[in-house]
């Protein structure tokens, strides 16, 4: 079959299993759980899924600290169900794309505990980054970096050796210049392309490689994600090399299977150069995140987005949430305000050219729970850092019934990992479901509408006159999204058909009145543009 580039524009959605669906009543979502909800993803209208780890896990970071790469933490369920997931998603018309976390291990993992058991210069510590500590007793980290997570990126063994953990300690970081290394990651990556798997989604793909030696950076602070240096644990070209050779082994399977960099690269310049010809098929757009609800702050981060994948031939792949980062319905200021700002970026978001992410949830416009009972919060980047945590946005999705747990776990079962607010009740997706003016109804709507509008999907976009606080933008087959930043109500021409709104819009004559923090699409009559 010719291939159909499925991924330039698909719509993926994220699923962090521990709060998709609980499938056995332990109050932890699992796949048995995901795989009774595959029919409300399929109609809601996504192509594919992003299933966040599920493997083995002490679960020191949720699943990202890796114990066994191929097997499946009797939590989630087992191998067998990992199997019926991709076959029964396969038979709805759904791909599936799994994390795979290379840049660590769990501590618990069988190369960290033989490395700790074969104490120093042992060859088992050359899969990890083992160094002695600096000072007269070697008392002192090896050097100035700190963890994402906050303190040192370094830990001390009881035998005087450090080891590096750019994140929590129980994720001690893989030396990538091990050969052994590389080759274990073919062997994982192997192991569930054989099992069906359409891609992966690649944890800190930017981390793999650190500059020779080590270096200090020299100032105190805490590790950036997004900033305009790059650090000598991130962003280093030799991560392209392990791209490259992924790509070419992605290649190597039939179906178009790919590859997702969750790389936060300084600027969208190097970000896409994770996406070249041969190296992976998308990269996560967190800039596109960081915008500030006006309209020069979008235009911009779109134009920069799209004209640095542009020379690389890349889409670009947009991203409003995900499990790391607070929910927008409260980035945009919560409440009423932050959902009507999250339905209008919701049709904006989808009508830009590329790829679009969902992140579980954002479908509902569940906002970030802040107010989660102190003794629940268990996120190692709260536990250990200055900032917030990220508990809030990994609250279990409210299904149906009145009351918490909302149908997350089978009936009976009260206690779900996280605490659901009780306020939940309007917003379940029963209570959505056939409300033709819900936050669900809208991206169904959307995602219905994009499927039969190929112009909505790859392509370019033109920007058309707006005026302040406005973005008007025209795509393939005369298809124009507008959205209205605020403060005032915006007046526009009437281009054609309304196809969808985030609100109501109101029409005169020639010309829409398009209400603050409202987004909307038409189709023009003559069906191109003019
Ligand atoms: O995230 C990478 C990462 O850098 C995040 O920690 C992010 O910068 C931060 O959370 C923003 O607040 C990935 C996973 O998505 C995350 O859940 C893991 O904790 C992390 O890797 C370690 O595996």
């Amino acid at each position: 079959a010719p291939p159909t580039r499925w991924w330039r524009d698909a719509v993926i959605y994220q699923v962090y299993v521990r709060s998709f669906a609980d499938g056995d009543g332990d109050g932890v979502g699992d796949l048995l759980g995901l795989r009774g909800r595959l029919h409300y993803l399929a109609d809601l209208g996504v192509d594919a899924i992003w299933v966040t780890p599920f493997y083995p896990s002490p679960m020191a970071d949720f699943g990202y600290d890796v114990a066994d790469y191929r097997d499946v933490d009797p939590v989630f369920g087992s191998l067998g169900d990992a199997k019926a997931l991709i076959d029964d998603a396969h038979r709805r018309g759904l791909r599936v794309i799994i994390d795979v976390v290379p840049n660590h291990t769990s501590d618990q993992h069988a190369w960290f505990r033989a490395a700790v058991a074969g104490g120093p210069g042992s060859p088992a510590r050359g899969r990890y980054v083992f160094r002695p500590g600096r000072g007269a007793h070697g008392e002192l980290p090896p050097n100035d970096w700190e963890s994402v997570f906050g303190g040192p990126a370094w830990t001390r063994l009881p035998d005087g050796e450090w080891y590096l953990h750019l994140f929590a300690p129980e994720q001690p970081d893989l030396n990538w210049e091990h050969p052994e290394v590389r080759a274990e990651f073919d062997d994982i990556l192997r192991f569930w392309l054989d099992l069906g798997v359409d891609g992966f989604r690649i944890d800190v793909a930017h981390g793999m490689i650190k500059a020779p030696g080590l270096p200090d950076i020299g100032r105190s602070g805490q590790a950036r994600m997004l900033g305009t240096e790059v650090l000598p644990y991130f962003d280093q070209d030799g991560v392209h090399e392990i791209h490259r050779h992924w790509r070419r082994l992605l290649d190597s399977y039939p179906g178009e299977r790919i590859g997702v960099a969750e790389a936060w690269a300084p600027t969208l310049e190097r970000l896409a150069r994770y996406v070249r010809p041969d190296e992976l098929h998308q990269a996560f757009n967190f800039h596109y995140l960081t915008a500030r609800w006006d309209a020069a702050s979008f235009r911009a981060v779109i134009e920069e987005s799209l004209a640095a994948a542009a020379p690389v031939g890349a889409p670009s792949t947009w991203v409003l949430s995900n499990h790391d980062v607070k929910r927008h319905v409260t980035r945009y200021g919560g409440g009423e305000l932050g959902l009507r700002r999250a339905r209008a970026a919701a049709l904006l978001t989808l009508a830009l050219p590329g790829s679009a992410y969902v992140y579980q949830g954002e479908e509902l416009g569940l906002p970030e729970v802040l107010d989660l009972p102190e003794e629940y919060l268990r996120d190692p980047q709260r536990l250990r850092g200055p900032g917030e945590g990220r508990d809030g946005c990994r609250v279990p999705l409210p299904w149906g019934y009145t009351e918490p747990p909302f149908g997350f776990s089978p009936p009976g079962i009260y206690d779900s990992w996280l605490p659901m607010p009780p306020s939940w009740a309007p917003i379940t997706v029963e209570a959505q479901r056939r409300d033709p003016s819900s936050m669900l109804s809208l991206y169904r709507e959307a995602l219905r509408v994009r499927r039969e509008h190929p112009g909505l999907g790859d392509g370019t976009l033109r920007w058309l006159e707006a005026p302040a606080g406005a973005l008007a933008f025209e795509r393939g087959d005369g298809l124009v999204c507008a959205i209205n930043f605020g403060p005032g109500p915006a007046e526009l021409p009437a281009y054609g058909d309304l196809l969808l709104s985030s609100a109501p819009v109101a029409a005169e004559g020639a010309t829409v009145r398009l209400a603050a923090d409202t987004a909307a699409w038409w189709q023009r009559r003559d069906g191109h543009g003019g």
